[in-house]
């Protein structure tokens, strides 16, 4: 594939498109990052940008992952300490899932973020962006109740953290896009350049195809699921032979085949009796999703299968995770 094709793969939006294709002509040396408000176990949502990270490792990127301690702590997710260990773990996790540890470099918020310079640049931002930009830059990350200073200062310090840790890519979820987009704008303000964002596609809720898979309401699958849990909420996911025809919603089945089995392999296997056609060997994602629009590939048998191979995934995770807890 070519360098561009894998960078951009399965990117939802790329902004902007020109800058993206110039790093992609030299990729090796340029630092690409993602950061993570850290949270015991990982789900899903952690894997889609872990996986944008693994091909940009595989496109001769460096990869940083921000351990964002910092930014869980403003957004309330616990006291400092006990942040911390659940990002010792989740980095643990990121390396079983297939995270190159050579080629990763795992940074806490906390080692940069309390520095004085950082603390100034921060102070000269909150001078310059109103209230309303930031809480709107802020909206979708924080979901939904009273904004608190805190939440204001978060998006400003996402800003910084693309200068301060030398970045020439920032990645992340499309809930993230107006952090970005703050941050292109903002950056210069400051003297420092602008950089590049790519954005991930949200999967959609696993029981409706409406909305978004959240870890907070609805169904996701992590590192925490047993192969029979793992099993049992993709037979109850909702799963359209046909689709949409009013198009506002989404198969979460063939999204899950498309953003998390086939980016990690190379070939799928449906495994069926005879009586019921034989096996179904597919080596990209447009042939099985046409399948099953046209009938040949039954919800169910997508369901088995997409099953085992998410349960492939995880199960390095799963095991780390055990590890540790014992
Ligand atoms: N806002 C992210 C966490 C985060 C991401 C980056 I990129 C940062 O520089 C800092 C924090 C989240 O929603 O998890």
């Amino acid at each position: 594939m070519e360098t561009y094709d894998l960078i951009t793969r399965n990117a939802e939006e790329v902004v902007t498109d020109e800058e993206v294709r110039e790093l992609a002509d030299e990729p090796d040396g340029t630092r690409a990052y993602v950061g993570y408000e850290p949270s015991g176990v990982l789900h899903l949502g952690h894997l889609l940008t872990a996986n944008k990270l693994i091909d940009l490792q595989d496109a001769g990127m460096e990869v940083v992952v921000l351990l964002a301690d910092v930014h869980a702590y403003l957004n309330g997710k616990g006291t400092f300490e006990e942040i911390r260990e659940t990002a010792e773990q989740m980095k643990a996790q990121f390396i079983a899932y297939g995270l190159d540890e050579d080629n990763t470099e795992f940074v806490y918020g906390s080692e940069f973020q309390l520095d004085e310079d950082y603390t100034l640049d921060l102070h000269e931002l909150e001078l310059a962006t109103t209230l309303n930009r930031a809480q709107r830059a802020m909206a979708e990350i924080q979901g939904g109740e009273t904004a608190k200073v805190s939440h204001v200062v978060y998006p400003l310090m996402q800003t910084l953290d693309i200068e301060y840790l030398d970045l020439d890519l920032a990645v992340g979820g499309l809930d993230q896009r107006k952090v970005h987009m703050l941050a292109r704008e903002e950056l210069p303000e400051l003297g420092y350049d602008v950089r590049p964002a790519l954005h991930t596609p949200i999967v959609a809720d696993l029981t409706s195809g409406e909305g978004k898979m959240s870890s907070s309401e609805g169904v996701t699958i992590s590192m925490e699921d047993s192969t029979e849990e793992l099993e049992e909420k993709v037979n109850s996911a909702f799963c359209p032979p046909t689709r949409d025809p009013e198009g506002d919603l989404e198969n979460p089945v063939l999204e899950l085949f498309e953003y998390h089995v086939f980016p990690r392999f190379d070939e799928i296997v449906v495994e069926r009796p005879e009586e019921y056609g034989g096996n179904l060997t597919y080596d990209d994602y447009e042939t099985l999703a046409a399948d099953l629009e046209s009938g040949d590939l039954h919800p169910a048998d997508a369901k088995g299968t997409l099953a085992t191979y998410l349960d492939e995934l995880i199960a390095p995770g799963r095991e780390k995770l055990r590890e540790i807890r014992s």
